[in-house]
């Protein structure tokens, strides 16, 4: 009975947190593209094209952006820098100069690292990679240029862009339309002077993960020093309808060559386990001290055609408000409303860990964190040790419901199970009675 109520209400909780594109714990994570008109041209505009990504925790990482939106009439694009249109489209009724993309919808990605000069744009050329605004706000950006033809050649005149698409590895982003916002003002290189765009317009793109995925990508396993119970992840957790494409840890298929080649749909090979889950986040409750107790925190992938680059991972708990050491992973704390600081991210270190590798032998990280206790609500009691959420790359994990933690051997539990055997020795009885 208690069972199923947890799970129902977790089941709810669940359905609930995904169906909202809105994400508590960055509330106003985005990422905009921002397009300024430099020039006018003869026959339409050169605009400079900006992607910022201002999510806190959610990166895009390689095979990178995917850039689409419909012409409002029948612009071409010209000519571009930093980045480059998938398919030129049918161009056959042009003569001598031949457009760089004649399509209605462009799809765009970037160039990758090291084309040649003349072809480069600032902030280009990352292979379509954007880091989190919260782990290095510097990478977070991406641009390129477009010459757009057969457009309008004042602000009057321009049609903005419809139907923006980003995709970035997979689905999940929604873009609002575009909007015409203040002409966006530069410095000159010497600072000196500003100069502005002749005409700007803004795009807002959001991610939810119920459009990327019906299921979870990630779980969370529980286990402590006082119960040697180890709360796995739940099973199917991730879904089970491709159980029967994985693989098995020591399966000869992976000496074959290849095997672990990323596709082009991005499709996993994933490891078999109960949870069907790419990547699993192990939260261990290690020691209690008189001050202070310590988690050891474990990322673990189990896909064989994923390196996981800049990862990043956000917990929710209580007491994550008084970290006093983080070994061997970065920390910030994310305080969304300035209120609550119950909520912080965790990254790998540059060139030591920030890479979390293809699953196998190597493909774990993991970190320690030392919190000084809070003396009025610290716990051991109830599970109050375990994370409330868990995020692996800005999308929720399924952590076990609270009758599958591991309990503190003590009174409360061996009352509530006193109790149940009671009620049911009782309804035994009335069974008998009547
Ligand atoms: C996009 O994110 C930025 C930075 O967090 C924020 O200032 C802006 O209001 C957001 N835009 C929308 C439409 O939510
Ligand atoms: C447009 O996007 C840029 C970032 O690309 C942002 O700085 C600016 O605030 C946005 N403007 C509006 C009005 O949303
Ligand atoms: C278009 O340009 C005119 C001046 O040339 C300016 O007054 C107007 O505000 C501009 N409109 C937009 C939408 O930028
Ligand atoms: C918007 O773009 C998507 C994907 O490119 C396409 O499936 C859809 O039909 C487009 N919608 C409109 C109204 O053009
Ligand atoms: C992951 O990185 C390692 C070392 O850089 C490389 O050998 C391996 O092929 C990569 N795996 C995938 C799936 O990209
Ligand atoms: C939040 O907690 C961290 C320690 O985990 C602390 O460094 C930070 O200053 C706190 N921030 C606020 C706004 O209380
Ligand atoms: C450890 O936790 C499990 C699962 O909640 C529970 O069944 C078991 O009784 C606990 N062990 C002890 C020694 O209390
Ligand atoms: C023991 C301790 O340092 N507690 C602090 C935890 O953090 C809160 C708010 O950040 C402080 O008010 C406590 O003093």
């Amino acid at each position: 009975m208690r069972t199923y109520l947890i799970t129902l209400v977790g089941l709810l909780f669940v359905l609930f947190s995904y169906a909202a594109a809105y994400d508590p714990l960055d509330p106003n994570g985005n990422i905009t593209i921002k397009w300024d008109v430099m020039s006018w041209t003869p026959d339409g505009y050169v605009a400079v094209v900006t992607m910022n990504n201002f999510q806190m925790y959610r990166h895009i990482m390689s095979p990178g952006w995917t850039l689409g939106w419909t012409w409002a009439k029948k612009e071409v694009i010209w000519t571009m820098i930093g980045a480059q249109a998938t398919e030129q489209g049918d161009c056959s009724k042009f003569k001598g100069n031949i457009p760089h993309c004649c399509k209605k919808t462009p799809t765009v990605v970037d160039m990758l690292p090291g084309v040649p000069y003349n072809q480069q744009f600032t902030n280009c050329c990352k292979g379509g990679v954007l880091a989190s605004w919260g782990q290095d706000p510097q990478s977070s950006v991406s641009a390129f240029q477009v010459s757009v033809g057969q457009a309008g050649t004042t602000n009057k005149t321009v049609k903005l862009p419809k139907n923006f698409t980003l995709l970035g590895p997979g689905p999940g982003y929604t873009c609002s339309p575009a909007k015409i916002v203040p002409p966006t003002k530069f410095f000159t290189p010497d600072l000196r002077r500003k100069t502005q765009a002749l005409m700007t317009w803004n795009v807002t793109c959001t991610y939810s993960q119920f459009v990327a995925q019906k299921h979870p990508k990630c779980c969370v396993s529980l286990s402590t020093f006082y119960n040697e119970t180890i709360t796995s992840c739940p099973s199917c957790a991730c879904g089970c309808e491709n159980k029967h494409k994985c693989i098995k840890s020591d399966s000869k298929l992976l000496s074959m060559v290849g095997v672990n080649t990323p596709r082009k749909d991005n499709a996993p090979l994933l490891q078999c386990t109960q949870h069907m889950c790419p990547v699993r986040i192990h939260w261990h409750v290690k020691l209690n001290y008189k001050e202070y107790w310590r988690v050891k925190i474990t990322l673990t992938n189990f896909n064989y055609r994923v390196n996981y680059t800049q990862w990043t991972l956000v917990a929710q708990h209580p007491n994550l408000n008084n970290v006093t050491q983080v070994f061997s992973f970065d920390y910030k704390p994310l305080v969304p409303y300035q209120l609550i600081n119950d909520t912080g991210m965790f990254y790998g270190i540059k060139f030591y860990n920030d890479l979390l590798m293809e699953a196998g032998p190597a493909g774990n990280v993991q970190s320690e964190v030392l919190l000084q206790k809070d003396k009025d609500t610290f716990t051991l009691k109830q599970g109050w040790a375990f994370p409330r959420k868990v995020y692996f790359n800005g999308d929720e994990c399924m952590i076990p419901p609270p009758d599958a933690y591991p309990y503190l051997p003590n009174l409360a539990h061996q009352n509530l199970v006193a109790f149940s055997t009671l009620f049911c020795s009782m309804l035994l009885i009335l069974l008998v009675l009547f």
